[in-house]
């Protein structure tokens, strides 16, 4: 079992909001530590000797350092297994983690801090075409995830109670209305979000509740 862990993150950082939900759901006291992206903190030396990535979320425990979102709920989904983020047949767990990477590993990346930065250094972007890219692939990666919610069961992205694709969902929606993306277009994720943003865990999550927050 993890002892009380510290987590480093962002109040905007959606990879960070995805752990500070799971953390909440499972009813543990962590200390939150920030790291301002914008001030390029991520890089400083002294972060990037506990954790090499230089990317929030961060996890740090007595000997003990994790980064990556997925790899951070999933350490304490065993840790802490009430209540589960994957729940099910090895099926359900399989579509839950799909929905969840879909938006973790398909769209999220394209739309980080360091890519839009890259887009502007070597192409010359600007705002609106950052945030036309970012549209692009949350689309794109949105449009397989409403096919699969037609066929799930239950209230929320898979069943009635919060999983991890639900953790993935929320902040990702929050990024789409941040780059203007038409959530009409996706009324079962917009259906999903709206029932998750009724539950005590998402709502403390917010970006907009994190000490934080600009
Ligand atoms: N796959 C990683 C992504 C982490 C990530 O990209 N974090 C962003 C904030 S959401 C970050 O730290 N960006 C800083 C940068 O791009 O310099 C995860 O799920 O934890």
């Amino acid at each position: 079992m993890p002892e009380a862990g510290i987590l480093y993150g962002y109040f905007r950082s959606s990879a960070a909001y995805r752990v500070r939900i799971a953390v909440n759901l499972k009813r543990l006291e962590v200390e939150q530590r920030a790291v301002h992206l914008r001030k390029g903190e991520q890089r400083d030396s002294a972060f990037l000797r506990h954790n090499p990535a230089g990317l929030v979320p961060f996890w740090s425990e007595q000997g003990f350092g994790l980064s990556q979102s997925l790899a951070i709920i999933e350490y304490l989904d065993e840790c802490f297994p009430e209540p589960p983020l994957l729940p099910g047949s090895a099926r359900d767990r399989a579509i839950i983690r799909e929905m969840a990477l879909t938006i973790a590993t398909d769209i999220h990346p394209l739309g980080n801090l360091r890519v839009l930065d890259k887009l502007t250094a070597d192409y010359g972007s600007d705002e609106a075409a950052r945030a036309a890219w970012c549209r692009t692939w949350i689309e794109r990666g949105f449009e397989a995830i409403e096919k699969r919610l037609a066929s799930s069961p239950g209230q929320l992205c898979y069943g009635d109670t919060p999983t991890l694709a639900d953790i993935c969902l929320v902040p990702q929606m929050f990024n789409a209305r941040r780059y203007g993306v038409d959530l009409t277009r996706y009324p079962l994720m917009a259906r999903t979000d709206a029932a998750l943003a009724e539950i005590d865990a998402f709502q403390q999550a917010l970006p907009s509740r994190q000490p934080d927050a600009e």
